[in-house]
Formats: structure tokens, sequence, C-alpha cells
């Protein structure tokens, strides 16, 4: 039944391969758009060779020269940006290893499976050892991310993966892993998503899955819950899980699957009702448990309108709209679509409905790729298909804070990274984009690339900043953005404020908060429509300050009057104790080092803003011994700072560059934090990676590891501006 997979997934003695070559892999790079590709033969790797870039990623030896040790600020920047420029690409961007969530194999990897993809064997080997590499050494689990304990979503769904690949269960370490999963109640107790991806693999039945219908797609749009109001992710999500729930599609049995039914839960699988299970979910996994209004609207639905009132025109109807939608975002992103979850679904939504040779389907096969990252423990599944603009933007940025874009040393790497930008800036509006409920997006950057072509505040406000602060020395760079493209990116951030003045991420806020109590995946919270957030927020506001430096009459009241509102917001949003909460990045040093360079854009500093005052209070009283700063993704859990061991290199750097831009008079707690920068430098002048950085939806932790290079450069360098580049060691 599945040969392919289970030829290609093993060696050839049929014995799994513990390692590929890693001399063989090479990350291609075309206009953004990322694959990692093992060459096979011995004449392509001597074509291509391995990049600097290369063998970083895959942790092997750079051979980077060591460094003359930096005593001062600006001279440890530029050994650090010595050593980052090395790992730019060939098209001028930077990209990274963007893993930490633990929930993307599962469903790359289910959607290979029942389409009886053939799984190339370097990749199944990888995925194996990155899993293996990323299972918790006391449990055997995994969790929702990679630092979080352990849950029958991640445990249940990262073993489903590791049988799919060809893994024995009776390996030790399978063992160890079914153990944590039956401990935590199997996978019975998992969260939808969960349930949803073992029912399309054939492993549950479709009953236990609570209701995804698409019907809600014909739902007038003055409803207040219609999903065209909600956050993009959860309604590109939706619409195509929504498809595959309503055709109820499974995997036919196999022996494998068979084994899967008894390996992955606690009690023999015909004696379950799998009805009875819908809301069954392990504590480990309940970040925000459904309320009793989506409880009773869940049983509406299964016992009153399935049965008896949904008939089989308004069930083909409904398909219908949720296909022609997803038919539009494969359009609309030429078959990258909007992320890692949607990718997969997507893909086996066009094999359901149009089959194994048509043409969407097998798009998707080719596109699906570009999500899949080899690091020096194995593959996995990046958050999004790179990190190509708003990496290289922010980079372009810490230059800047560090007077490198005049030097002529940096000019041909910068040169490269403007004419990336140039490329990746969205030229088109979406196709059917009212229809399709798209934000407006020419002129507008992306997240990663302009394929994707999905507009977010505040990657085309640093874009924006990025491509104007090299175009404002034109004798060093060439214009190659027009000012009427310029025009064009403030004319798409001129559509992201919300009434409260606050900013986004992809589009202004569409529907009530009230519909978080329809937010039916239990393990993330704030997810269902979009909130302002103090950091998009702060982006815009120095987009549109830079902006109107560079063209005072363009729309110039209007922007005024929206960074007016926008700072205001900013304001509202510091809690009494100084801080702001941040959503993208952990957490409270995140948010703050972004509301202060707001506040500093409007003029607010320590000396005449007592907001600013207490944001920098906040800071110094969390201040450690050794200088730096510190704090744990669990801040993010649960809102109060929440103190981290050891003090973090990157979390270190946005408080400086925060008690900077606050203009802190007292340069003695800054001297301090970067001393402890400077330390932690290697002799090649790279930063070792620390603990991860950023999040989404307040609980799935995600890394940025380029972070640990920009911020301290752009650090180091605005203090060297500020006090001088005094030797600090
Ligand atoms: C990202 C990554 C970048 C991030 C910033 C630009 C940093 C932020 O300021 C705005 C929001 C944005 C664009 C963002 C949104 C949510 C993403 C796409 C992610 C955190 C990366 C992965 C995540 C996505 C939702 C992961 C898939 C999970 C689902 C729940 C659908």
């Amino acid at each position: 039944t599945n040969g392919a997979v289970k030829d290609s997934a093993r060696g050839k003695g049929g014995v799994a391969e513990s390692k590929t070559d890693r001399t063989r892999w090479r990350l291609e790079d075309e206009r953004g758009c990322q694959i990692w590709r093992y060459l096979e033969s011995d004449e392509e790797c001597e074509k291509w060779p391995q990049s600097v870039a290369d063998k970083y990623f895959l942790g092997m030896d750079t051979s980077l020269p060591d460094l003359e040790p930096a005593k001062t600020p600006l001279h440890a920047a530029a050994n650090g940006l010595s050593f980052f420029s090395q790992l730019q690409l060939p098209p001028g961007n930077w990209a990274c290893d963007y893993g930490g969530p633990m929930f993307l194999l599962p469903g790359l990897v289910i959607t290979w499976y029942v389409t009886e993809t053939p799984i190339p064997s370097y990749y199944a080997t990888e995925i194996k050892n990155y899993l293996f590499a990323r299972a918790h050494s006391e449990d055997g689990g995994w969790g929702l991310h990679i630092e979080g304990e352990s849950t029958v979503f991640g445990t249940a769904m990262n073993y489903t993966v590791l049988r799919l690949l060809g893994v024995d269960a009776e390996d030790a370490r399978m063992r160890k892993a079914r153990a944590t999963l039956w401990r935590l109640g199997g996978a019975l107790r998992g969260p939808h998503w969960a349930k949803f991806w073992l029912s399309v693999l054939g492993v549950l039945e479709w009953d236990v899955v609570n209701p995804v219908p698409p019907e809600l797609w014909l739902l007038p749009e003055w409803v207040p819950i219609a999903p065209w109001r909600w956050w993009c992710h959860m309604r590109q999500v939706f619409t195509p899980m929504s498809y595959v729930y309503s055709r109820r599609w499974s995997y036919p049995l196999t022996d494998l699957t068979r084994q899967l039914r008894s390996e992955l839960l606690t009690q023999p699988f015909e004696s379950i009702t799998f009805s009875k299970h819908r809301n069954d979910i392990a504590p480990t996994d309940n970040y925000h448990p459904k309320t009793w209004i989506l409880r009773f609207i869940f049983w509406l639905v299964v016992t009153i309108w399935q049965p008896f009132l949904r008939t089989a025109a308004i069930k083909k109807k409904a398909e219908d709209k949720a296909w022609w939608l997803i038919e539009a975002e494969d359009e609309n992103s030429d078959f990258a679509n909007l992320g890692p979850v949607n990718g997969p679904m997507n893909t086996l939504a066009a094999y359901i409905r149009c089959g194994p040779d048509s043409r969407p389907f097998r798009e998707h096969l080719k596109t699906l790729p570009e999500f899949l990252w080899m690091n020096n423990e194995g593959m996995l599944m990046n958050g999004t298909n790179g990190v190509q603009c708003w990496d290289t933007s922010l980079l372009i940025k810490a230059c800047k804070a560090a007077g490198f874009c005049e030097d002529p040393q940096w000019t041909p790497m910068l040169t490269r990274a403007l004419e990336f930008l140039e490329d990746q800036q969205i030229e088109a509006e979406c196709r059917d984009q009212h229809t399709t409920y798209r934000q407006k997006r020419k002129g507008a950057w992306g997240f990663s690339t302009k394929k994707q072509g999905y507009a977010v505040s505040d990657c085309t406000s640093e874009g924006l900043k990025a491509v104007l602060t090299l175009q404002s020395l034109p004798k060093t760079y060439p214009i190659l953005v027009s000012d009427a493209r310029l025009q064009d990116a403030i004319d798409v951030i001129l559509t992201m404020q919300n009434k409260s003045g606050g900013c986004a991420s992809y589009e202004p806020t569409r529907g009530s908060e009230l519909l978080e109590h329809l937010n039916a995946a239990e393990v993330f919270g704030r997810i269902m429509i979009e909130y302002d957030y103090p950091e998009c927020t702060t982006s815009v506001i120095t987009a549109l300050h830079a902006f109107q430096k560079h063209a005072p009459t363009y729309r110039a009241a209007e922007i005024a009057a929206f960074k007016a509102r926008a700072v205001e917001y900013i304001h509202r949003a510091q809690r009494p104790d100084g801080s702001w909460y941040g959503s993208w990045g952990i957490c409270f040093t995140y948010a703050g080092f972004f509301a202060l360079e707001a506040l500093a854009c409007a003029g607010e500093t320590y000396e005449n803003s007592e907001s600013v005052r207490r944001a920098c209070q906040f800071f110094l009283d969390h201040q450690m011994e050794d200088g730096g700063w510190g704090e744990t993704y669990r801040s993010c859990e649960t809102g109060v700072w929440c103190q981290h061991p050891k003090s973090q290199v990157v979390q270190t750097a946005w408080v400086v560059i925060a008690l900077l831009e606050a203009e802190f008079p007292d340069p003695e707690p800054l001297k301090k934090a970067l001393r402890l920068i400077m330390r932690r430098q290697q002799r090649n002048g790279e930063w070792l990676q620390e603990a991860i950085e950023g999040v989404f939806n307040k609980s799935c932790m995600i890394s940025y590891p380029n972070y640990k290079f920009i911020f301290p450069i752009m650090a180091l360098g605005m203090f060297a501006k500020r006090f001088g580049d005094e030797p600090l060691l």
C-alpha cells in the first residue's frame, strides 16, 4: 500500500540509514525561494561547492578566521558583522533555522503519506534524526515547541511521523515516547488539530473531531462571526480544514495505521465511541480551554445541524466555496501559501479534489520543500517559508545604527541587500482581492517572500525604512525603488490602522474580541482575530516618520494624524509597571524596546516623559548581577515577567537599545550590559545560540537565530554613537 514511502525511507538493505552525508547538502536560494538540495553525485558537489553559510547552518566547521579581539563597542559590532556578512545568501538576503514549533512536520509528513508521495530517503533520514534529537531526555516526548514540556499534541504527532518514516515501534526511544503519551492519556486526549490529522491518516474516526463546517463561509458578511473577520492564519487554516472535514476523507487502513491505532490509544480501538471524546483534552495541551458557548455550538452542529438540516445542496455549496477560496490562495501565492499549516492542508485538499496527477497537487509538492530546513541535528520545518525580508531589513537597520552604511567595507553587502528588497516588494494586488477578503498589498513587503505575497504592517514598514536608509546615500547606493513605489508602500501602511490607533499584523482588526470564545484550537491563545501590537505599531510609526522626512508632502495630513493616534495607542498599551507585553518576541524586553523607539520618534525621552521614565525603571529593576537581562518564554504564556536563570545576549541587546532610545542619562548600566555582550562574543565574531527568542499566539515559541547578530550589532553601534567608542574591555 505505501511501498513507495517505506522503500525510499529505508536504506538499501532495508535498514534505516542513520545519517546523510553533511557535505552534500546545499541551500539553494532563487530570488528568496529557499530549498535544501542533497547532491547525490560527486560531480554535482564539485560544480556547486558548499558555502560558508551552508556549513554554518549544518553545524560544520566554517573555518572563519579569528579576528582581532574587540576592545570598543564599534569594533565588536564590526567583528559581529564580519561574521554575519558571511551568511548572506547570493540574492542578498539572510536565512536561518526558523524552527521551534513542533506541530508542523506532522502535517507535512501525513500529507505526503496519505497522498502516497515518495519521500526521498535523505529527507526521511534527517527528519528522524531531528525528531530524535529533540525528544526530551527525561520522558522521550515532545512539546508544542522545542522548549515546551511534553504534550499529547507534540508526542502523538511526532511519534506518528517517526513511524510513517519507518522507525520500529519497539525502538527503545519509541517505547519511551509511547509511555509518555500513555501517561498523558493517549491520542484521544489530543487537541483539535491532532484529532484532525489522525483522522485524515485513518488512525482515528472523524467523529472525534469537533466540527469544522465549511458552511461558515456561506454566512453573510455582516454576521459577527463570519470567517472573513478572523485572523488570516485562522481563516486560511480553517478553509482547507473545513473542506477535508466536510469530505470526511481518510486514508484507507494499512498495516501501519492499524498498528498506530494500538500504539497511540490507551484502549482497544473497537471499544471506543469516538464522538464521546471530541472534547477530551489533556491538561498539558489545554492552554486555552474551550468556552461553554463553543461547546454548545459544537453540540448543535453535531446533533441538529449536520444530521437534520444540512442538505446535500448546502454541503456542496459550502465545499465549492471553500475550494474556490483554496484555489485563490494557491494562485495568489504561487502555491507557497500563507504558512506551514495551510500549505500541507491545501495540498491535501487539491489531492482530494483534483487527484494525484492534477496541476495544483503537483505544484504544491514542488513548493512544500521550501518549508524544510537542515541544521546540525537534522531536518525540521520552518514557521514560514523563510525570514527573508524581515531579517534583511533589520540587518540594514542595525548597520544604520552603527554607522556602517557609509563604510565602504560594507557597501557591496548592503547593495545586495537593497537589491534583494527591491526585488521582493509586492507588485500587484491579489486576484479577487475583495471576494477573497485580502488586504491591499501592492507596494508592501511580506515577512518572507514576494511570492508568498502577504503584506505585513511591520514588515512593510521595516522594508520601507531599510530602502530609505540606503537610498538616502545616493553617492553610495543606487536608487532602485522609485518614489512611486515608496508611495505604494505608504498607501498599504495607511490601510493598517485600527480605531484604537494601533496596528495589527496583516490586516486591521475585522472582528470583535468576543470571537476568542470560538477559539477551538485549545493549544493557542489570541488566535481568532487581529489585535493591536505595540511592536507592529512602532515599526509603522517609525516608517511614517522616516517617510515624512523623505517626502514631506505626500498624504501629509493623513500620515501626521495616523502617527499621532498610533503614539497615543502606545501610551495606552503601557502597563502601570512601565512595561509592554510582547506578542512576537520574548517578551517584555522585546515589546519595550519597540515601544521606546516609538516614543523617541514622538520626541519623548527620559527627560521629558513620565511614561519613558517608568519604562526605564522597569528595565533597571530587572537588570541581573552580570549586567544582562533574561526572561523566559513563560512571560509570554503567563503575562508576567518570568526571570531566566541566565542572562540572554539578545534580550540584553533589546534593553540596551530601549534605554538608548529613551536617552537614559546614565551610561553605567549600559556599559555593564555591553561588556556582557562583548564577553559572550566568540573570537571569530559570532555569538552562540542561547534560549529561544520568538513567540506567537502566546503559547508557541519560535527561533530567530539571526537576532543574536542583528541586535547586538545595533546595540553596540548605537551606544558608540551616543557615548563615544571608548574601550569597554
Ligand atoms: C510570524 C513571523 C513574523 C511575525 C512578525 C513580523 C515578527 C510580527 O511582528 C507580525 C506577525 C508575524 C508576521 C508572524 C505571524 C504568525 C506566524 C506566521 C509567525 C509567528 C511565524 C509562524 C506563525 C504562524 C501562525 C505559524 C503557524 C501556526 C498557526 C497557528 C497557523
